[in-house]
């Protein structure tokens, strides 16, 4: 019958997952029945800035695991949105990417070997390019958050996209984007510490970035500088990357979900780790009550203590962890 469905899905990287679909004049389409009527489209390649054609099917199992397959691109991209829809949901009660309610739409296959996915505050949408030879589709959920937590961003702080409010606002993406894995724990994606891990951007296997050590990747610095300023603001997000992933799981060797990590601190003096949730909710309660559009990493320093003191109080174990966390990325003291 016609209406809200669940139906199943097998993506290039989420694997087979359930799916929000609607059934309509006897086809399944690809737009959640709930999760604000999030819907999916096939842009076939082109550039164009219009919504694209809907993703539709007569059985309601999409996609099979093959980027030749156009809908497991889609799979991925509707799958993706649905789990920040529901990080932000479950987690901070926030109600879509502008909390509003409207769950807008993700546009896959744009381009040709389009090497990039992002998220438009003009459409209010997503878009993901097929990458390299149209066979490396920027989906991963960990992208999905990544880009359309730069809607949220643009939704509250709305940190500046230069300087080192670029690189706040680039490290909240990856900081979201990386909860956002976490929270829907894939068999198909295991939870990490690392930015675009499955989508193979380096064509060498490689993530794009990690986030306990950010100078693995050649260019990103892992503690703030004077000259920190003038960095590209996707290696500027390094300190503010590093920060989460020790404020989250402490300082030194540790392996999380069999990943190794060994993250160092600036001084040597090893930092505790409170967990990932709280860090989470630190960096959200910063985001949303005291960044603004102009806030630098002395800034977000202060942000975060006081959403620290808001959440635990200013005489907790968990402020002076989050001073000592900053400091270990030579901000502050
Ligand atoms: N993928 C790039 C990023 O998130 C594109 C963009 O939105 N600036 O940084
Ligand atoms: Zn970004
Ligand atoms: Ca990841």
């Amino acid at each position: 019958s016609e209406g809200v469905k669940t139906g199943t899905g097998t993506g290039a990287f989420v694997g087979t997952v359930p799916l929000g679909t609607t059934e309509a004049g006897g086809a399944y389409q690809l737009k959640d029945g709930t999760r604000g009527g999030h819907y999916t489209t096939d842009l076939n390649n082109t550039t164009t800035s219009g919504t694209g054609t809907l993703f539709t099917d007569a059985d309601d199992v999409w996609g099979d695991g093959t980027v030749a397959n156009r809908q497991s691109a889609g799979v991925d991209a509707h799958f993706g949105a649905g789990a920040t829809w529901d990080y932000y949901q479950d987690t901070f009660g926030r109600n879509g990417i502008y909390n509003d309610g409207d769950g807008r739409y993700s546009r896959t296959h744009y381009g040709s070997n389009y090497v990039n996915a992002y998220w438009s505050d003009t459409c209010r949408c997503m878009t993901y390019g097929d990458g390299s030879g149209n066979t490396h589709p920027l989906t991963a959920v960990d992208v999905a958050g990544h880009e359309m937590s730069h809607g949220v961003t643009s939704a509250t702080a709305d940190l500046d996209y230069s300087g080192e409010s670029g690189g706040l606002n680039e490290a909240t993406s990856d900081i979201f984007g990386t909860m956002v894995e976490f929270h829907a724990n894939l068999a198909a994606d295991t939870p990490d510490y690392l930015i675009g891990e499955e989508i193979d951007i380096n064509g060498d296997g490689t993530p794009l970035r990690y986030m306990d050590k950010p100078s693995k990747d050649g260019d990103s610095h892992d503690y703030w500088s004077s000259s920190l300023g003038g960095v590209d603001v996707h290696y500027s997000s390094g300190p503010a990357n590093h920060f989460f992933y020790l404020l989250a799981e402490g300082s030194g060797p540790k392996t999380v979900g069999g990943v190794d990590y060994d993250s160092p601190t600036y001084d040597g003096v090893p930092v505790p780790g409170i967990g990932a949730a709280d860090a989470a909710a630190i960096w959200y309660r910063a985001l949303t009550t005291y960044m603004t559009s102009t806030t630098d990493y002395a800034g977000a320093r202060t942000a975060t203590l006081q959403a620290a003191a808001d959440l635990f109080g200013a005489s907790s174990p968990v402020y002076v962890t989050v001073a000592n966390t900053w400091a270990a990325v030579n901000v502050g003291r």
